[in-house]
């Protein structure tokens, strides 16, 4: 008997970069899930009879909400849930299964790179049919129904046993209880050259894998050692915890430092990665060298011919905005079409869909294909891993290469936390006052040749998205870019990309730090980030 549970609606429900992200106590309150779930699927078309997949990263709540959104999945018609053992569903697991069982759309619970536990945070996206998130379109939809929503459907049944394969009824809703790795694994296994891997491998290649206690865990042990035959030591923190361990699951030089220490030692491993929270980010580590995530992306659109999935050529590649230019100058050298869009791996699914792009990446560790509508972790790993099997070359080897091929493009993000929203808004504001007068002026030695407001059009369906990043480009391009980040649960946080060009036979081998010396100082000119934010130092360089 479907039960109608009258609610009010919450004024906080807007989705930001990738679905709805919170602090676990305001998820816990009474309706608010709830409301948030019910709101999704009222601004959905005719869902009677059609498959919902839904799965989480498994942390804090995961299970409850998973249970809440059966209930209200059956409560609503869907005909199918599909969900994944304990819960548990990386996200591009989730896209792949959404695909693979041509389901209406899915529901995935994470919040993704953010940390876990009762006072932390949790998240709920919703996912469209081509496995990808729901683009602004929909989440605009959402966000409207949030605020006039006043009562939701559910059932009155027990909980299903999440821990057993099979199927059970729900009403009259058909809920089946799968395998959260093995379709995916399947998956991988089509796109690489997983004998020329084992190869690799059984010849003496280390790698070493940090899950982070997060969702990749049981991933990356049945692909890299399971199926691929990597030393039974090579997936460390591999048990997912809902609360990650105490940790951030964030793969970054901060949050991922042991692992970067493992990678600097000297009989440090051939080849170091992490994921996050749910799966759908990669941090590239080789022996004595950190891959910048704008490099991986270049990186492995100049060498994807080398895997099977991709040895005919790539379409597009497309990154977003705030990555660094390096992926372009590879499109340019394939004669391919280069993309640039908002940040988020939304406005990827379209260009994905239309066979415009094939490869996309972002500067915050996000890179993938069009195998799903995601970014995907593993699936960075295991291409850079196919690229090594055939390239025979070290991680070192392959990046000094590509700059002195393509040149170098210095790159840095850094990133100031729970600053109070006032500020943060009064930063950008004052920014984009400046924008007309800037061109042609000069900041620390650097000629600013356009600044704007990065607004997108979209190339398939012509949607616009306005105010995305505000961005300086200068002379020799170099790049400043400023935006207040839209995954966050506490107060502002303020993003600014650092990016100079040095062309191939420049100067390549800098440190970081000092090559972009002077865009930094000259950020501060522009942004007067310290007055603004009261800070005089980033909390994390990435
Ligand atoms: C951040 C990243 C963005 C990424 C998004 C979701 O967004 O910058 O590139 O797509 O997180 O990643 P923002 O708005 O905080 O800058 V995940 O792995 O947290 O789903
Ligand atoms: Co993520």
């Amino acid at each position: 008997m479907i039960q109608t549970v009258q609610t009010t609606a919450f004024t906080d429900q807007k989705p930001g970069t990738s679905g709805l992200r919170k602090k676990v106590r305001i998820f816990a309150q009474p309706h608010y899930a709830e409301t948030f779930i019910q709101s999704v699927f009222d601004s959905l078309a005719e869902i009677q009879g059609e498959t919902l997949v839904i799965g989480g990263d498994g942390r804090y709540l995961n299970r409850e909400v998973i249970q809440t959104a059966i209930r209200m999945a059956a409560a609503n018609g869907f005909g199918t849930v599909l969900v994944g053992r304990g819960g548990i569903l990386s996200t591009p697991a989730a896209s792949h299964m959404i695909r693979l069982h041509k389901a209406y759309g899915g529901l995935i619970l994470s919040a993704s790179h953010n940390p876990g536990g009762p006072d932390e945070d949790f998240g709920i996206k919703y996912n469209i049919a081509n496995g990808g998130p729901a683009p602004e379109a929909i989440t605009d939809a959402i966000f409207a129904r949030t605020k006039t929503i006043d009562r939701y459907l559910t059932l009155d049944t027990p909980d299903v046993d999440l821990d057993r394969d099979g199927e059970t009824l729900v009403g009259t809703t058909r809920v089946r209880v799968v395998d959260p790795v093995a379709a995916y694994a399947d998956l991988m296994e089509t796109l690489f050259d997983f004998p020329a891997i084992r190869a690799m491998i059984a010849s003496g290649t280390r790698l070493s894998f940090d899950a982070m206690h997060a969702v990749t865990g049981p991933y990356a042990t049945e692909i890299l050692e399971r199926r691929l035959g990597a030393a039974p030591s090579t997936v460390v923190n591999g048990t997912p915890l809902p609360d990650f361990g105490g940790h951030h699951p964030d793969p970054n030089l901060v949050h991922a430092h042991e692992l970067h220490a493992r990678m600097m030692a000297p009989d440090a491993p051939d080849f170091g990665a992490a994921s996050d929270g749910d799966g759908d980010r990669n941090l590239i580590i080789g022996r004595n060298i950190f891959v910048t995530p704008s490099d991986s992306l270049a990186l492995l659109a100049a060498n994807a011919h080398l895997a099977p999935a991709y040895a005919k050529g790539l379409a597009g590649i497309a990154r977003s905005m705030p990555t660094s230019q390096a992926a372009d100058r590879v499109a340019a050298a394939l004669g391919i079409p280069a993309y640039e869009t908002p940040t988020g791996w939304k406005f990827f699914g379209t260009l994905l869909d239309a066979g415009l792009a094939t490869i996309c990446g972002e500067e915050s560790a996000g890179t993938g294909s069009d195998h799903v509508r995601e970014k995907d972790g593993l699936w960075a790993v295991l291409l850079w891993l196919n690229i090594l099997a055939v390239r025979r070359q070290s991680v070192v080897e392959i990046v000094h290469d590509h700059w002195s091929l393509f040149g170098r493009n210095y790159y840095a993000r850094h990133d100031y936390e729970g600053v109070p929203t006032a500020g943060a808004d009064a930063l950008m504001t004052a920014l984009r006052v400046q924008l007309a007068t800037l061109p042609g002026t000069t900041v620390e030695g650097l000629t600013v040749t356009a600044a704007d407001d990065f607004a997108y059009t979209d190339p398939t369906d012509g949607s616009v998205s306005l105010k995305q990043g505000v961005r300086i480009l200068f002379d020799g391009g170099s790049r400043i870019v400023f935006r207040l980040s839209g995954t966050g649960t506490e107060g502002a946080t303020l993003r600014l990309y650092l990016e100079r060009y040095e062309p191939k036979d420049g100067k390549l081998g800098h440190e970081v730090a000092e090559a972009l010396a002077p865009l930094i100082t000259a950020a501060e000119k522009l942004a007067n980030i310290k007055h603004h934010t009261g800070r005089t130092d980033p909390d994390v360089i990435t």
